[in-house]
């Protein structure tokens, strides 16, 4: 176990030297490779256990999985190499392939991200193959004190170079000159009583460190905007590429719109509304000119996660941006820096590219994005959907007049009534928070006059085609979930 701590401290320090210096890919850790590969290859029922018992922390959970199943491997290697050192070599030698494997199939890998993997087996085998030989008298010193040098050396190696990796300074850096004044043709403002402010509601426009982020990033991408290009491709006129600072000078667009992720279960909190600041995408693909036949766009993002959308969700005039700003801050390197795609009224994994570097117009017939293999519908427009946040369920609440409130979203239709029911009572239309933008969510409140004992209540919305929420349930996949956010409060 040592000698695997000092191979990946070792590796991932030297990964973290190459990626700092701007030599190489630029692959993190191997240990970070095989998490990335792995998420890749999840089957669907994992990657749902996944998100249902860890949520966002699915990631830290992943790290720690990886890391425990290493921990597992190399206690093996150490007892193989009590009964054939050659055996035990052998192993390490293995298992550390796969790591190579990992880092130089990852998206933008280069031969020479190979080295710092290599190095850390190297140096992992040597320690191993010391600690194989008989010991000779007058040897290598106290054997435990040893052990517990090698394990700090390699772990403190490992921090140092994970954070060293992250590039965050120099990301920071070049994030922070990214703030520019930037011409806006439409400013928008949250209309008075949009939000109702009560406590216990999701706020109407969610902080940026609060709103909910999913991706397959297992290494979030610290992009350097300076560097950074969009290309226009495929089925299209001519090819476009627009970088940083020639889209800082388009005449950018503001909108209030409503993320929602395909895989977020009734009631669930992978959601969330923020303005975004952007480049309509019909101008960018206007400069290419989508060629007759042409009903898809693929979008690529710099780690090489692709999503298919309708060109005529991204040519017609609702609000597909391509954002660099979120609630007025650059992007968050979490949701995309420098630019993502933004689309109202089609779930994330079909239309939110983060990080996105190229746009190829293409056919559904031609193309698949990342999640359509894996059991995913290729369409994904947005059910309308409705949640309870006030109550919580199972609380206590004291009797009399209770504040019931949540959200509705109905992206792009616009949310019209929003209606409770209390136990099998008649439904009841709860009072709607002012309405700011069709494409995204509005808050509601009911004052429910409550009597003693257990209760239950039930929310559905109706959006502005008068078409009521369906209370037909349906799990996440393969195209969004359906039914009424139901909960159990005691009243007393
Ligand atoms: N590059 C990239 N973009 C991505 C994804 C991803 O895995 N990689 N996930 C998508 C999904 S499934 C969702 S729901 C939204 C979430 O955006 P957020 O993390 O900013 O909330 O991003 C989308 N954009
Ligand atoms: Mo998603």
């Amino acid at each position: 176990m040592v000698a695997g701590t000092l191979a990946i401290g070792s590796a991932t320090l030297l990964a973290g030297i190459v990626t700092v210096l701007g030599l190489a890919g630029g692959q993190p850790s191997p240990v970070a490779a095989v998490a990335a590969a792995f998420i890749d290859r999840t089957p669907p029922w994992l990657k749902d256990f996944a998100i249902a018992t860890f949520g966002t922390h699915d990631k830290l959970a992943l790290l720690v999985g990886t890391l425990v199943v290493l921990a597992a491997v190399c206690a093996v290697v150490g007892l193989l190499s009590r009964w054939r050192a050659t055996v035990s070599l052998s192993v390490f030698v293995v298992v550390g392939a796969i790591g190579l494997a990992a880092v130089l199939s990852r998206p933008g890998a280069v031969a020479a991200d190979a080295a710092p993997t290599v190095a850390g087996v190297v140096l992992g085998l040597w320690y191993l193959a010391r600690g194989t030989q008989p010991a000779t008298s007058g040897g290598a010193g106290n054997p435990s004190r040893r052990l517990v040098l090698g394990a700090a050396i390699g772990a403190t190696a490992a921090y140092v170079g994970w954070a060293v990796g992250g590039g965050a300074a120099r990301a920071t850096a070049s994030r922070l000159a990214a703030v520019r004044t930037l011409r806006v043709r439409r400013r928008m403002t949250v209309p008075e009583g949009a939000d109702l402010k009560l406590p216990g509601l999701t706020p109407f426009i969610v902080p940026n460190d609060e709103f909910y982020r999913i991706d397959t990033a297992f290494v979030v991408p610290r992009l350097d905007a300076d560097s950074w290009r969009l290309r226009v491709t495929g089925m299209v006129e001519r090819e476009v590429e627009i970088d940083w600072n020639a889209l800082q000078d388009k005449e950018m667009t503001e909108a209030l719109v409503t993320l929602t992720c395909v895989s977020n279960e009734v009631g669930g909190d992978l959601v969330g509304n923020a303005t975004w600041t952007g480049w309509p995408v019909r101008e960018l693909l206007a400069m290419a000119g989508p060629r007759p036949g042409a009903d898809m766009v693929l979008q690529t993002s710099a780690d090489g996660w692709t999503c298919g959308t309708p060109l005529g969700a991204l040519t017609d005039d609702r609000n597909a941006l391509l954002a660099i700003r979120m609630n007025g801050q650059p992007l968050p390197f979490e949701h995309g820096f420098p630019a993502r795609i933004v689309v109202p009224g089609l779930y994330g994994y079909v239309s939110a590219c983060k990080w996105v570097t190229e746009l190829k117009v293409t056919t559904f017939a031609a193309d698949e994005g990342y999640w359509t293999p894996r059991g995913w519908s290729a369409r994904g427009p947005i059910k309308t959907e409705s949640r309870i946040d006030v109550p919580q369920p199972f609380t206590d609440v004291p009797a009399g007049t209770v504040a019931v409130a949540g959200v509705a979203w109905a992206q792009h239709r616009g949310v019209a009534k929003v209606e409770v029911q209390v136990d099998d009572g008649p439904w009841r239309t709860a009072r709607l928070a002012a309405d700011a933008s069709i494409d995204s969510w509005r808050q509601w409140v009911l004052e429910w006059d409550a009597p003693r004992g257990s209760h239950t209540l039930r929310v559905r919305a109706t959006d502005g085609t008068g078409q009521v929420q369906t209370g037909t349930s349906a799990p996440p996949a393969p195209d969004g979930a359906s039914g009424w956010h139901t909960i159990t409060v005691r009243v007393h």
